[in-house]
């Protein structure tokens, strides 16, 4: 089924073929969105003088001005701005994009987020530009983002996709990409529109998809990201989910990609990292351990099941890395539980980012990487000894996970 409403195919259609389509998803981000629309058009009309370009705006229904801003700051463009068909969510305005892309038969595609706030336009130039010359398949961001902004990525998404799949991309689910269409088009043949990918899924899917496609994955630097902050405590329970139960799903499905895989390398960077000091976000631990505590208690019997060991009172990077490997076996053995599982992984996450904040507490961003790199190390670790001992996809005992799942 498509993803475009009327209005937008009927924009779509108007503009009949681009050479670079731009994406922006978007739900009630009028206070934003215009500085985003008017720089996407300033970077395509600068960077890409010679080439057809195009803007999507997919939208979820926002009643605040989100599609007018939109209209009124990309005026100088070829746009097309309207509503997705499908389950709410940042995935199903991505599906809408990819079927825009691919029906204006555009080589190359970028997206990025409607809340940004240091977009400039040569973020366009360095997310569609490998892609458009020929040099990169699949471009993700590389920014510097507050120690405290990215948690999911710094805790699971960047070290597990690492650990799996051998390559060091540091932002897997940042949000901005560039693609080639060919990419687009291999998203939408796959059945996952119905499922968490078409919300908070759709950037570990699109990352872990290129990967497992061997998709030649360049990281272009962007300097620094700055968006609406969310408190973790607050905002990424299900976001958490989401992202982390379809990362599980995935590695199932590609568990012969993976499982050979040992250590990682380094993927090439376009552009010249250098250090940047982003706006800081408050996180206070305690109502993480307090979140973690309320959470805990409907997952003890899960755990119960699924743990290898205790979970001890300071987690640490090993530990951490042993207790996300656990739960990937059980995803293995049962993909079908991969949310759930991901639900019962949620108040150890909350526990791990908690112990974070306050080792990192007075560490720059800069100095805060020393501890990603120490859990994504841990991760490849852990990786590594399960492989030796065989006892990621076997185990006796999966009585629990089944008895838990019976449960009313
Ligand atoms: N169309 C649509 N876009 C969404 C929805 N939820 C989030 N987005 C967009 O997805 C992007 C990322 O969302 P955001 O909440 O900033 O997530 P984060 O920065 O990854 O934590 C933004 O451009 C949002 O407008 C949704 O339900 N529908
Ligand atoms: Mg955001």
């Amino acid at each position: 089924m498509s993803a475009l409403d009327d209005q937008l195919r009927d924009g779509i259609a108007k503009i009949r073929k681009a050479d670079i389509v731009v994406g922006i998803p978007s739900f009630r981000n009028a206070g934003t969105i215009g500085h985003v629309a008017a720089t996407v058009a300033r970077g395509l009309r600068e960077h890409f003088r010679d080439a057809r370009v195009a803007l999507i705006n997919a939208d979820g229904g926002s009643e605040d001005g989100t599609r007018d801003r939109v209209r009124e700051n990309a005026k100088d463009i070829p746009v097309a701005v309207g509503r997705y068909v499908g389950p709410p969510g940042k995935g199903s305005a991505f599906h809408a994009i990819f079927e825009g892309a691919v029906s204006l038969d555009a080589k190359a595609c970028a997206v990025v987020d409607s809340d940004l706030r240091s977009i400039t336009p040569q973020w366009i130039e360095r997310l569609a530009g490998p892609v458009l010359r020929g040099e990169a398949d699949y471009v993700t961001p590389l920014y510097a983002r507050h120690k405290h902004d990215g948690t999911i990525t710094n805790s699971i998404a960047y070290p597990l996709t690492r650990a799996l799949y051998g390559l060091r991309i540091r932002q897997p689910i940042g949000g901005e990409f560039g693609f080639h269409t060919d990419l687009a088009r291999a998203y939408l043949a796959q059945p996952v529109w119905d499922t968490d990918v078409a919300r908070f899924g759709i950037d570990i899917f699109m990352t872990t998809t290129a990967v497992a496609r061997h998709a030649r994955v360049v990281q272009a630097f962007l300097g620094a990201k700055v968006h609406d902050p969310k408190d973790p405590a607050a905002d990424l329970g299900p976001m958490f989910t989401q992202v982390v139960g379809t990362l599980f799903r995935l590695a199932a499905e590609h568990e012969a990609i993976w499982r050979e895989v040992t250590g990682s390398r380094a993927v090439p960077v376009v552009g010249d990292p250098e250090p940047v000091e982003p706006e800081a976000i408050e996180v206070d631990p305690a109502r993480l351990r307090a979140k973690a505590d309320s959470l805990a208690a409907d997952q003890k019997e899960l755990w119960k099941d699924v743990l290898t060991a205790p979970v001890p009172r300071a987690i640490g990077p090993d530990g951490w890395a042993r207790i996300v490997f656990d739960f990937l076996a059980a995803a293995l053995r049962h993909p079908g539980e991969s949310e759930r599982l991901a639900r019962g992984l949620l108040p150890l996450y909350y526990s791990r980012v908690a112990e974070f904040v306050d080792e990192a507490r007075d560490m720059t961003t800069t100095q805060s990487e020393d501890i990603v790199e120490l859990g994504a190390r841990a991760m490849e670790k852990a990786k590594e000894k399960r492989a030796t001992s065989d006892s990621l996809a076997r185990s006796e005992s999966t009585s629990g996970v089944e008895a838990a799942r019976r449960k009313p």
